[in-house]
């Protein structure tokens, strides 16, 4: 459990400008939604951020981030669907770059580690955008088979951080300490909720408490 922890804004001031965050993992564990949160966290401390439409692939998935946008006031870069994610997301650093922006936030299409093709797409993205975080997004509800995403998304692109989604719905948590355990990575943040604010910082003592209450 004694991962090191991560401190967004402190790891922000700590790199330069714009700082990329890119979010993988699979469908519907819940990549935009933290994406969401994480630029709302971040704006709340005074930081400038956009959120790059890096998921051209899944319907609507771009309505929904400008959606998000337009609730959060961040800008959104986006192309149309069926874009190059690399290319979306190398416009947005650019957008960045040139209008002083602290952070980009970039989402992807969900993809799974069988899916050689999408994974190739993935690791297109990093090398031309060199993501100063990859951030795995995984849903607390997937059981054991977290242990098998992490790695393989590890060994794809190498992931620096995790965030684990849904865990008011897992309450007890354990799946999410046994994975903690294994995959040995900085957990980020938990996504304990539908809003923008239900984004907790990783406390194992809190989820041990909750596993023996
Ligand atoms: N209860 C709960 N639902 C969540 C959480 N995070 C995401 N969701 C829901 O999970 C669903 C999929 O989320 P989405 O961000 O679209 O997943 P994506 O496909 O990875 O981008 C949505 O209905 C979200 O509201 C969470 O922490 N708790
Ligand atoms: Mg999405």
């Amino acid at each position: 459990m004694a991962q090191e922890k991560i401190n967004t804004v402190d790891f922000v001031k700590s790199k330069d400008r714009p700082v990329l965050f890119l979010l993988i993992g699979f469908n519907g564990a819940g990549k935009t939604t933290t994406l969401a949160r994480i630029g709302n966290h971040l704006k709340n401390k005074g930081m400038s951020c956009v959120f790059a439409a890096g998921d051209s692939f899944r319907a609507a998935s771009i309505e929904q981030l400008q959606a998000h946008g337009d609730r959060l006031g961040i800008k959104v870069i986006k192309h149309g669907y069926g874009a190059d994610s690399a290319a979306v997301i190398f416009d947005s650093m650019k957008y960045a770059t040139a209008h002083n922006i602290d952070v980009v936030l970039a989402d992807t299409a969900g993809r799974t580690h069988v899916n050689a093709n999408l994974m190739d797409e993935l690791k297109k993205v990093c090398r031309v955008n060199k993501p100063a975080m990859k951030i795995l997004v995984l849903d607390s509800l997937t059981g054991n088979d977290i242990v098998e995403q992490a790695k393989k998304f590890d060994e794809a692109v190498g992931v620096d951080a995790i965030v684990f989604t849904k865990a008011d719905v897992y309450e007890k948590g354990g799946a999410i300490l046994s994975a903690t355990h294994t995959i040995k990575k900085p957990i980020l943040f938990l996504g304990v909720g539908q809003g923008y604010d239900d984004l907790e910082e990783f406390d194992p003592g809190k989820i041990v408490e909750r596993l023996f209450s």
